[in-house]
């Protein structure tokens, strides 16, 4: 079953002949409005004219997140101001995150996306869906809320957290559907386990899976501990938030990118040049139809791969692998992006503590926890334990309250943390995702 069966099963010809179509009007309408993309066209000295084929895109300019914040907050927007009717954010970030807006035919379009996605995860009208992402700045709740709605579903917008009440809904509700987190997702099943509740005994059939990387093991245990087909959906809040691509339930082999909206293309993150289909690199999307903040050739940071050949679903629509990481170091906890040098900034600011600092990334249970180990300077660490303790809570609280992750925190003694001879290890990723 499909939405729109018609841009779904388009023929490759006719599916590049509209994406052309819509690129060009993109790339005049970016150098006439937006001062950021004449002049990076001008720098290139290249010119809307100059593009006649799709390939010919690979001679246009790059968009970059720091592009984004550099023009905080509005400085991207196409339309006016006053056109625009929603505002979101990219989840976890401080004072400069990437803010972007969306006209009203930008929230039809997001949620036809959305109700694209839900029905090839195997939802229908009939279905009640149980939307734990989080409503707010973050897309993934609104975005998947209104695509809901516009399937005809009927939503339950339970959002994020009270995880026992949220079991007790799905009881009382019968939903059929859950849109969260796949980390969630096991949280609840653990939850429902201690309140005696088997969730596979639920009318739960349908996983609307996403916002934060995932594996295929990770896949089949909460199909068989949750008793439900678990699907992918993937989006950013840069190119419109979810829904920009998601896998069909009968493959679930990829996931399929709404082409007609969301122009792929494969690069090598090092030297920039469009890779062939196939081979693996960073996903760089064009958005074809926004108004609020289009974006030419935006550099996601993800890794993947495109693959174009059929799928047993009957979309002709492109299918983006798993994410296989990032080209950068951004952590997804929980599904709230954090830069190391995010944590960084906040350490550095707060008094009496050494710039040798270490992040520990775990699975506990289901879920993403965060450590932050920090040396303490020189005086301070005669501190009684009480205080000592007092100190890592507050420091905590300030990473809760700026980037909002939870991360415990560890003040530790000079010289525990292992000192690097070139780029300092950071990370400490052992959740073992790609
Ligand atoms: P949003 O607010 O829509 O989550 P963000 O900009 O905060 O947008 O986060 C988007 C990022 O989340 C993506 O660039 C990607 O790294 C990650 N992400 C989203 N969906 C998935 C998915 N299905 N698998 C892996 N990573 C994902
Ligand atoms: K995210
Ligand atoms: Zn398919």
């Amino acid at each position: 079953m499909m939405y729109d069966v018609d841009k779904e099963t388009l023929p490759r010809e006719d599916m590049e002949a509209l994406q052309l179509r819509r690129l060009k009007a993109l790339v005049e309408k970016l150098y006439a409005v937006v001062p950021f993309y004449r002049k990076a066209m001008d720098t290139r000295k290249i010119s809307p004219a100059e593009l006649r084929s799709l390939s010919d895109l690979q001679y246009f300019p790059f968009t970059e997140k720091q592009d984004l914040r550099n023009h905080y907050p509005f400085g991207l927007f196409a339309a006016p101001r006053e056109s625009i009717v929603r505002i979101h954010s990219s989840s976890g970030t401080t004072g400069k995150a990437t803010v972007v807006g969306y006209t009203q035919r930008d929230l039809d379009t997001w949620a036809q996306c959305v109700a694209r996605s839900l029905m090839a995860a195997g939802a229908t009208r009939n279905d009640i869906i149980h939307n734990a992402y989080g409503y707010g700045l973050f897309t993934g709740g609104l975005g998947a809320h209104y695509g809901a709605e516009r399937l005809g579903a009927t939503v339950v917008p339970v959002s994020g957290g009270a995880t026992k009440r949220q079991i007790a809904l799905l009881k009382d509700f019968e939903a059929t559907v859950i849109c969260c987190t796949p980390s969630y997702m096991l949280h609840l099943h653990e939850a429902a386990e201690e309140m005696g509740v088997d969730i596979r005994k639920l009318p739960l059939r349908v996983g609307v899976f996403g916002a934060e990387p995932w594996t295929e093991e990770m896949r089949r245990q909460i199909e068989q501990k949750c008793g439900l087909t678990a699907t992918n959906i993937y989006g950013l809040s840069e190119i419109m938030g979810p829904g920009v691509a998601q896998e069909c339930a009968e493959g679930q082999c990829g996931m399929h990118i709404f082409e007609d909206h969301f122009l792929p293309e494969i690069i090598n993150p090092e030297s920039g040049e469009v890779l062939p289909p196939g081979a693996q690199g960073e996903l760089v999307i064009t958005t074809l139809t926004k108004e609020g903040i289009p974006l030419l050739r935006y550099r996601t940071r993800d890794m993947t791969t495109l693959n174009y050949t059929p799928c047993v679903c009957g979309r002709t629509l492109v299918r983006m692998g798993r994410i296989a990481g990032r080209s950068d170091d951004m952590l997804i906890i929980r599904g709230v992006n954090v830069f190391p040098s995010q944590i960084e900034a906040i350490l550095m600011e707060t008094e009496g503590l050494s710039p040798h600092y270490q992040i520990m990334v775990r699975r506990e249970g289901n879920l993403d926890t965060m450590e932050v180990q920090v040396e303490v300077g020189e005086t301070l660490f005669s501190d009684e334990i009480k205080a000592l303790q007092q100190r890592e809570r507050r420091i905590s609280d300030t990473i809760k309250e700026f980037l909002g992750v939870t991360a415990k925190v560890k003040l530790v003694e000079r010289q525990t943390i292992a000192r690097s001879e070139g780029k300092a290890k950071r990370v400490i990723d052992e959740r073992n995702l790609t």
